[in-house]
């Protein structure tokens, strides 16, 4: 289906909401954070693993806990360390993200900051303001910052999760405990913990929410126009994604986490949200953000062990790239806040990669290709009507020569980017063949530049 995109919403011209999108669409590389009671339960109950794949932010879920039980089991576990904030900060600086997005809030309801609508609260219960020490921790290294706010909550007893079938909720298919439920008190409660957050922690970035279904979302879930009005109301240069919503309109086909659709009106947010996948495809017109575990699991566990290589990491950034998106990678720090060892070296992988490499994701646009046989491929329109191609190199030409299916004139230059040595360009029939050493420069990606006049002619 072709994309379609509108420009704007309403009251916003296509030229202003460019401009509010511009650093999020140049950024290119975001550090999602999942930390919340489930990261001290790390994926156990009652001395038992509650399994070794999948989503353990999930556990009060998964174990059909009500909220009492689980507030007792996990409280006592959540110790959140001093500095913790600032080591997560600087594992994001180290690794080249330009943005942090962590959980003011997950489907358990515990909420980081210190609310005055609730007690269900790092500050009612920690005597702490969790939110306040990780946006000023990440502002501090210079990134911008972001909520993701369930507006699912497990814990709130005037929620009415027998409202759908497709959301998810520990007691599901059982009475209310507490009797008849006003779901318009639990709304109520959302939009006022959320005007805490979009007005007493300064500039807010993005706002992530997280999630509807087809059978409960939008107006009558969450009265979401209203709930987005009140947030650019003290955040107007916010950016919101699509998940107070799942229609067509929204970006969405269907139900599950690859089910998207290459469209987006403005009006139900700013970018759509594949999650742990990578479209096959750019969406032209469409802002996107790929959203990925570096294990199975967002929230801490002790138990998976399933941790994807540097090589998948720093190729998925890439990939993305190559498609006009954005990749939101996720770390699930521990009870105490630290980020696991696992997660440090990752990161900071992605960043070596990134220091020498980094020109050729941030700021970029999609490559013109549809397919390389050796990588993948992005772009940069220079001011001088020059247009660079950033090709990065998965599998480096044995014969020393990467053929590129471009059509270039005599103008056309090439260099490696790491170290910029410069290199022969030959312009043939079938497209341009770049003389390159016989050893590819980086085993996960070397990234070569071809420069031409104008925009690329693919043959
Ligand atoms: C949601 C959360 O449930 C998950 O814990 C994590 O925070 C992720 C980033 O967002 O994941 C989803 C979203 C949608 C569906 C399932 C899980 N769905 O449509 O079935």
């Amino acid at each position: 289906m072709a994309p379609i995109a509108l420009w704007a919403m309403p009251g916003e011209t296509r030229e202003q909401r460019d401009e509010r999108m511009r650093w999020w669409r140049e950024a290119r590389f975001g550090m999602f954070v999942h930390w919340g009671l489930y990261s001290g339960l790390s994926g156990t109950w009652e001395g038992k693993p509650v399994g070794t794949r999948g989503g353990m932010e999930w556990i009060q879920e998964r174990v059909k806990a009500d909220t009492g039980m689980y507030a007792k089991r996990a409280i006592p576990l959540f110790q959140p360390k001093k500095g913790f904030a600032r080591e997560w900060a600087r594992v994001a600086k180290q690794a080249g993200c330009r943005y942090v997005v962590f959980t003011s809030k997950h489907h358990e309801g515990f909420a980081l900051h210190d609310s005055k609508v609730g007690d269900y609260d790092a500050g009612s219960v920690l005597k702490r303001d969790l939110v306040k020490e990780i946006v000023n921790a990440v502002r501090a290294e210079g990134l911008r910052v972001g909520y993701y706010h369930s507006v699912i909550d497990w814990h709130h007893d005037q929620y009415e999760y027998g409202r759908s079938k497709q959301l998810p909720h520990p007691l599901k298919g059982k009475p209310y405990p507490n009797g008849q439920r006003d779901h318009s008190k639990y709304v109520a409660y959302l939009h006022a913990q959320v005007d805490e957050l979009v007005s007493d922690y300064g500039p807010v970035d993005i706002l992530w929410w997280d999630y509807s279904s087809q059978d409960f979302q939008g107006e009558e879930a969450w009265r979401a126009f209203e709930l987005m009005d009140k947030v650019r109301a003290k955040q107007p240069k916010i950016i919101m994604n699509n998940r107070l919503f799942r229609i067509p309109q929204a970006g969405f086909s269907g139900m599950g986490t690859a089910a998207i659709a290459p469209r987006l009106d403005p009006k139900y947010g700013d970018f759509i949200t594949p999650e742990q996948h990578i479209p096959t495809t750019g969406m032209p017109g469409v802002d996107w953000e790929t959203c990925m575990t570096m294990n199975t699991t967002w929230g801490y566990s002790e138990h998976d062990r399933a941790w994807k290589s540097n090589e998948t990491l720093i190729r998925n950034l890439i990939d993305i790239a190559s498609k006009g998106g954005n990749y939101l990678l996720n770390i699930g720090p521990k009870a105490d806040g630290s980020v696991p060892a696992e997660s440090v070296q990752a990161m900071e992988a992605i960043g070596a990669w990134m220091k020498g490499n980094g020109e050729s994701v941030y700021g970029t646009t999609a490559g013109p290709f549809e397919k390389l046989a050796w990588g993948r491929c992005t772009q940069k329109r220079g001011r001088n009507g020059r247009t660079r191609l950033y090709l990065h190199v998965f599998d480096w030409p044995g014969d020393g020569k990467l053929t590129v299916p471009v059509a270039v004139d005599q103008s056309a230059s090439a260099f490696l980017l790491a170290g910029r040595k410069k290199l022969a360009v030959t312009a043939g029939e079938r497209g341009t063949a770049i003389a390159v050493a016989n050893d590819a420069p980086d085993k996960i990606a070397s990234v070569v530049v071809l420069e031409m006049n104008g925009s690329p002619r693919v043959v």
